[in-house]
Formats: structure tokens, sequence, C-alpha cells
């Protein structure tokens, strides 16, 4: 039986962060995996998800199952984060899912019993994990543009044209904020767009929301989410705690299904019954420590000051970046990474200048040209800059 199994295609980007530990260079620069890093390199624990699981070590009675939904004050409070005040509760369904890509597979899942006929709709580009969890599970998907290489910006016209083609009942994947791998975004004129496209065209939006709070702010970077909330009869969000409560290994998402309240209760069955089908209960112990965060003002306030320092220093190397590139190159052709948000730029330059920068410089970044500005210092800016422009005139 193993003996007929064949190898599968490696995650390029897990595969840089073993190259990138095997290089001895002490001066190589790990712009690869999109895990935060502060200036000196370090992925800490937020303090306040240190206090709220010594809280919790004290606090804890028992670690008996909870729900196959997760525990209710999970969906609550991350209900809330999401989507504000916007939305009433009784058209809302969740589960909590492993991370924000158990979120995703989950929500595959459910357009699959739901509309088996569904095509997904993914930009071009997307997050590489999307395209690999389509393909595995059968799912139909086409690529609508996104990406504009020429202007580090979005392509919206091409983007409206390919929405305008497809067919009623598919599925519009749509990165919340912090487009992974791009960086460029929507602004919220071209969210209530894409919103009436979507409406016209009978389509249903699913959104992966995996870095809240790392572009804008917590409630700029839920904008776009919320104004389909709004809007849309029916609406699915994959939500990931991994980046903004810095707790990657504990494995905590969310799926919320929003459609007509009539359906709430069926939804809701349905989706407790992938959670059944697919692992039973899901993770508990990250989940737990987002809920007494949020719930808890003054854990609350310690977490939103701590994600705010890790969000506005990533803009701060932005522009950085753009300043010594401009200086450099003596024009603005890369200002882009300091107009992009969240944790990735994509540079819009070849494989082969990303493998001459790794190889002549010590630098890592994923072959299609993405970098983790988080992955930079003050100290490294320039360094990087150089490399570029040495590369890539
Ligand atoms: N979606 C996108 C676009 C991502 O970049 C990530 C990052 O890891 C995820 C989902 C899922 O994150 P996790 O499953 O670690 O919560
Ligand atoms: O895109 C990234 O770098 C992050 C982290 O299989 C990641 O989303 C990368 C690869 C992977 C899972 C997570």
């Amino acid at each position: 039986m193993l003996g007929n199994l064949k190898d599968q295609p490696a995650d390029k980007i897990l595969m840089l962060m073993a190259s990138y530990r095997e290089d001895p260079r002490d001066d190589k620069i790990d712009l690869g995996v999109g895990v935060y890093k502060d200036p000196d390199g370090n992925t800490p624990i937020m303090s306040a998800v240190k206090k709220a699981e010594e809280r919790l070590l004290k606090s804890e009675t028992t670690k008996s199952y909870t729900a196959l939904s997760g525990d209710p004050a999970y969906a609550q409070a991350m209900r809330e984060l999401v989507f504000g005040e916007t939305g009433a509760a009784d058209r809302v369904a969740a589960i909590a899912t492993p991370g924000g890509t158990g979120a995703f597979r989950q929500g595959v899942d459910l357009i699959r019993m739901a509309n088996p006929g569904a095509t997904i709709w993914v930009s071009a580009p997307t997050w590489p994990n999307h395209l690999s969890i389509l393909k595995t599970t059968g799912t139909p998907f086409v690529e609508y543009r996104y990406f504009d290489a020429t202007t580090g910006g979005v392509d919206f016209d091409g983007m409206v044209a390919d929405l305008n083609s497809a067919k009623e009942g598919d599925v519009v994947l749509l990165h919340g904020c912090c487009h992974n791998p791009t960086g460029a975004n929507l602004t919220a004129d071209q969210w209530h767009r894409v919103a009436e496209i979507l409406l016209e065209r009978k389509l249903v939006p699913m959104v992966d929301l995996a870095y809240q709070g790392f572009g804008d702010g917590l409630d700029d970077d839920a904008q776009g989410t919320r104004i389909l909330a709004e809007t849309q009869p029916e609406l699915l969000v994959g939500a990931s705690c991994s980046k903004n409560f810095g707790i990657y290994r504990e494995r905590a998402g969310i799926l919320f299904a929003i459609g007509d309240a009539s359906d709430t209760k069926t939804v809701q069955g349905n989706l407790n019954h992938l959670n059944r089908q697919n692992y039973s209960f899901p993770p508990d112990h990250g989940p737990r420590i987002v809920t007494t965060i949020l719930n808890d003002p003054q854990l609350r306030a310690e977490w939103q000051a701590e994600l705010e320092e890790m969000r506005s220093g990533m803009l701060a190397l932005r522009k950085h970046l753009a300043d010594e590139l401009r200086q450099r190159l003596n024009d603005d052709r890369f200002d882009f990474i300091a107009r992009h948000r969240g944790m990735f730029s994509r540079l819009g330059v070849d494989a082969d200048k990303v493998e001459a920068m790794r190889r002549d410089h010590g630098i890592y970044m994923v072959g299609d040209s993405r970098l983790n500005i988080a992955g930079l210092n003050a100290r490294t800016v320039p360094i990087l800059a150089e490399a570029i422009a040495k590369t890539c005139a």
C-alpha cells in the first residue's frame, strides 16, 4: 500500500526556511516565511498572551471536551473583533478551527456540500496553500486578475472584468487585508464596487482574514469584510489568530458562515458536522488565550498596544526601504513598497534576480520575489536596498 505513494510537491516557503538555516553566512537575512520578527529577529510571546496563559494555568479546572464548534465565548469575542457592531448575530454560524488554514479548508468543504458545481475564483496570485487545498479537495478554481507587476498595485479593471464573467453561485476568495503574497490591497471604494458585482452576479464571497491589525489597524483591516457583511446575503469568513496574537503553533482560527437567519441553525449543524468529520473537537488552548485577552479590558489594551507597535514598526520599515531604493535608483520604481500593507511585498522581479540576491548577498526571499518586511531592521534595510539596486537595476 505505502509503496504506491508518490512524492508530493514540497512547500517552497518551508523549503526556503530550511535552506536559510543551512546557510553558514553570518550576515544572511531571512525575508522568507510569514512570521513576525522584532528588530532583533526574534518572535517573542506577546506579554498579554503570557499573562492570559498564567491566568488560565491558575483558573482552569478541567481539560474536558468543549463543544464541537469550540468554546461559544471564543466565537462571540471573535465575531465582535472581526465584524464590530456590524451584522445581526442571528445570521452568523461559527466553528473554531485549527488556524486560518483549518478555517479555509472547512469553508471549502462547506461550499462543496452546499453547491458542488461552484467554481472558486482566486486572486492571481494567492497564498499557495489556497491552491493546494483546492487541488487536494478536487474543487474547481480559476484565477481573477489581481496584481499589476508594473505598478505594484491592484489591476482593478482586470479584476472587475474577470469577476463579471463568473457564473451565478460561484465563490470569490478575497484576502480581507494585507494580501499574501503581494501586499497590494483594495481601497474602501473598490470593496464597495466588488460588493456590487457580487450582488449583481449572485456570487458568494469568501474572505480570508489572516492579518487583522497588521495593515492599517484592527478596524480598518476589517473594513472590507464588514462592507460585505452589510451588503451580501451570504458570506464566509475564515480568520486566523496566528499572526495578530503571535500564537502560530497553537492553531487558533475560526470560520464564520453568514446567511439568512432562517438557515443559521442548519448551517451551524453542518459546520459542527464538518469539525466532527475532520478532527472532532477543535484546539482550545489558543482560542482560550484569545478570549481571555479580548474579554479583559486591561489585557486587551496591552495586546492592542503591542500589536500597534508591530504594525507601526513594519510601516516604518516600508518607508525606510522605499526611501533607500529611491535614493539609490534615483526613481520611484519601488515606491509601492511604502503603499503596500501587512508583512509582505512582492517586488515583481524575476526568479533569477531573487536567486542572485540569495547567492551573492545571502538575502532569502520567496522565489516569486515576496519579501517579509518584518524580517528587516534599521541596519539591514540599507543592505537590502543595496542588493536590490545592484541586482535588479
Ligand atoms: N491565509 C493566509 C493568506 C495566510 O497567509 C496564512 C498564514 O499562515 C493563513 C491563511 C493561515 O494561517 P494559520 O493557519 O497559521 O492560522
Ligand atoms: O505565507 C506565509 O509565509 C505564511 C506562513 O505552508 C506559512 O502564511 C507558510 C507556508 C505554510 C504555512 C504557513
